[in-house]
């Protein structure tokens, strides 16, 4: 039976990756901070760990797993990333946690091993036209990254392409463009675009008014999670080691993502663009590289993936105000209780 090695399973992505891994067959183990939020996972072992602690490392890449996925980091969406309040720790986490798995992968004799990159990488001078930002696998030099996290992401794709050239470790490396879908973040502040447009029209009535960050002619292209997997899954079968973009090439305005929202709820909404972290002013996937080496590309509508995944929220959504109201009751009952208590003690 073929082994895998998942690093951040209790994450999006990494959650997505367990199901699909042990549908094709294989033994698995799970390691993260935490245990999955949204669903209950299949692994074979699930180690809760902190990968930036050596020793945790040492014990959960204990053989030569066939298959090693690197999907752990400390990442989030612009709110997250790009205020500049968790730099240090975006950088030292995610680095540190690289770090010791480059080596004790080495170390190991792990026979596959894939790195989650991201294509906040990219140079920033490359995405200032929203309408034509590039994004080609070799236009990552003059090295020049908005982000720490960009940067993080930078070093650390060359981190395992040198343990490739001076140790024969067998990486894989991909670039993610912002991978959306169910059962991911879609509240607390680390949420990416798709998941805040999809909570912020669940939330509003008919006809109110959502609030959008910057001007709203900022522009991305997003991927859901299946088409995500599957390129990752050809790209550890495949003769190529990348990097290489996983993207979808559909490039869409921020506010126009949020009226796509809008139409698939089936509601009118108004849309109130606020200052707010923007990143760069547009970014689309370049898909030439992963059709030469692959001959396979993202090819979904983006409005497929944003149905699944505003029902899924939408369903999250109720799910909260239902246990608002539930606690509220139950806090009421105690304090009506505890207030007749006290009037008969008198
Ligand atoms: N998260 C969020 N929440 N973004 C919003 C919101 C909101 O309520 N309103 C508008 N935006 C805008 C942001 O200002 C940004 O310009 C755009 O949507 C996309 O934000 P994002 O989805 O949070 O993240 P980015 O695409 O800028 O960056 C992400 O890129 C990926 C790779 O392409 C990063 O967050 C990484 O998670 C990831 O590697």
């Amino acid at each position: 039976m073929r082994t895998a090695l998942v690093c951040g399973a209790g994450g999006f992505i990494g959650g997505h990756l367990v199901k699909r891994l042990k549908k094709e067959g294989f033994w698995v183990r799970g390691v993260d901070l935490k245990q999955h939020e949204y669903t209950q996972l299949p692994t074979d072992d699930f180690v809760i760990g902190d990968l930036t602690d050596i020793s945790v490392v040492n014990k959960v890449l204990d053989q030569p797993f066939d298959e090693l996925y690197q999907l752990a980091a400390d990442m989030g969406g612009a709110g997250y990333l790009f205020g500049g309040e968790n730099d240090a720790n975006v950088m030292h986490n995610s680095g540190v946690i690289n770090l010791n798995i480059a080596k004790r992968a080495t170390e190991m004799g792990v026979k596959k091993l894939f790195y989650s990159s991201s294509a906040c990488m990219y140079p920033a001078y490359n995405q200032e036209d929203p309408d034509n930002p590039k994004c080609a696998e070799n236009s990552a030099y003059p090295a020049a990254p908005d982000s720490e996290y960009g940067w993080e992401k930078l070093f650390s794709e060359r981190l395992y392409c040198a343990f490739h050239r001076n140790y024969g470790l067998n990486v894989k490396v991909a670039r993610f463009h912002n991978v959306f879908g169910i059962e991911g973040t879609w509240n607390g502040g680390k949420e990416k675009a798709p998941a805040a447009m999809c909570r912020k029209v669940a939330e509003v009535e008919d006809g109110g008014t959502i609030e959008v960050w910057g001007d709203g002619l900022q522009t991305r292209s997003f991927l859901y999670v299946d088409e995500c997997l599957e390129g990752v899954r050809r790209l550890m079968d495949a003769d190529f080691m990348g990097p290489v973009n996983i993207g979808s090439e559909e490039m869409i305005s921020i506010n126009g993502l949020a009226q796509l929202v809008a139409e698939v709820a089936g509601k009118k909404i108004h849309i109130k663009n606020i200052p707010g972290p923007m990143g760069v002013r547009g970014r689309n996937s370049d898909n030439a590289l992963i059709k030469e080496k692959l001959g396979w590309a993202p090819s979904k509508p983006l409005r497929e993936g944003i149905e699944k995944t505003y029902y899924w929220i939408n369903e999250q959504v109720k799910l909260q105000k239902a246990e608002v109201k539930l606690n509220k009751s139950l806090y009421n009952e105690v304090s009506i209780g505890s207030c007749s208590l006290q009037d008969s003690c008198r």
